[in-house]
């Protein structure tokens, strides 16, 4: 996968340089926008806005979608809500946002509902195909109201992948967590997924929330959500790239 994507960002790269003459006598951003992963992101936030994943028909769905990373949290929290069935977990919503969130799964469930069959790709090299179901991330934001200085959401989970040396911040530096920009907040097909396949989530694919933003990698598709937070920085957040693999060397913008 990473090697194949390296090869398609390749064009874009190029393309990029030669259409903005402004950006290539910059010679920092000209640094930037050369490396593989500033090149995706910048080739898709110019031509590729809104650009849609592709999605697949319901003959595609692959029979079983795997699991991978955290299969159960360990979290007593994320326990105790599990053996309740989610009755009492809350998808907390904070940051800067005009009013602050508590969103339980059949308010999720109430908004307008969207649902996509897309390929999910893992950077271990599977891919599987699955359909997903749940409001659309952009519905949740504008109820919340984003404020001044909104840059980036971040997704906190509840799973701890535990033996890593503490980086402080505002979480543990081994609780997973991801986050995205505004435009790909905003995307149509990025979803909060409660659904795969027709049935509830289940305790593998991330239960009871995950995010689903079809036009990145396996790992930003991050599972047992338990918070939002609206942000300006990604400074404060674990080891402060971003994610729980983008703080281990994995690229912050993994688009495909
Ligand atoms: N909270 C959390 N989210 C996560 C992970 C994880 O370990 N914990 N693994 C990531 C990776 S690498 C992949 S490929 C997908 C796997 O999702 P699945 O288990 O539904 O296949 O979830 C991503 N999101
Ligand atoms: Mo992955």
């Amino acid at each position: 996968m990473l090697h194949r994507r390296h090869l398609l960002t390749a064009a874009p790269a190029s393309l990029v340089l030669t259409g903005c003459d402004a950006l290539t006598r910059n010679p920092t951003a000209k640094a930037i926008v050369e490396s593989g992963e500033q090149a995706t992101y910048r080739w898709q936030r110019l031509v590729g806005r809104d650009g849609l994943a592709r999605e697949f028909a319901a003959s595609d769905i692959s029979p079983v979608f795997k699991v991978n990373g955290t299969h159960e949290p360990t979290n007593p929290e994320w326990q105790a809500l599990s053996t309740g069935g989610f009755a009492d977990w809350r998808l907390k919503v904070t940051g800067l946002v005009g009013r602050e969130l508590a969103l339980t799964l059949p308010q999720l469930r109430a908004l307008p509902q969207r649902t996509q069959i897309t390929r999910h790709d893992c950077v271990e090299g599977w891919s599987a195909i699955g359909q997903w179901t749940g409001p659309q991330l952009a519905h949740v934001l504008k109820a919340a109201g984003l404020r001044d200085g909104a840059r980036y959401i971040v997704f906190l989970c509840a799973d701890d992948y535990g033996g890593e040396a503490s980086k402080g911040g505002l979480q543990s530096s081994s609780r997973y967590y991801e986050s995205i920009d505004l435009v790909d907040a905003f995307h149509p097909q990025t979803i909060l997924a409660h659904s795969l396949n027709n049935q509830p989530l289940s305790t593998g694919n991330g239960a009871p929330l995950r995010l689903r933003v079809e036009r990145q990698l396996g790992y930003k598709q991050a599972k047992y959500l338990m918070q939002i937070v609206v942000a300006d920085s990604l400074a404060p957040f674990g080891g402060g790239k971003g994610g729980y693999w983008p703080d281990r060397g994995y690229e912050w913008y993994a688009g495909t």
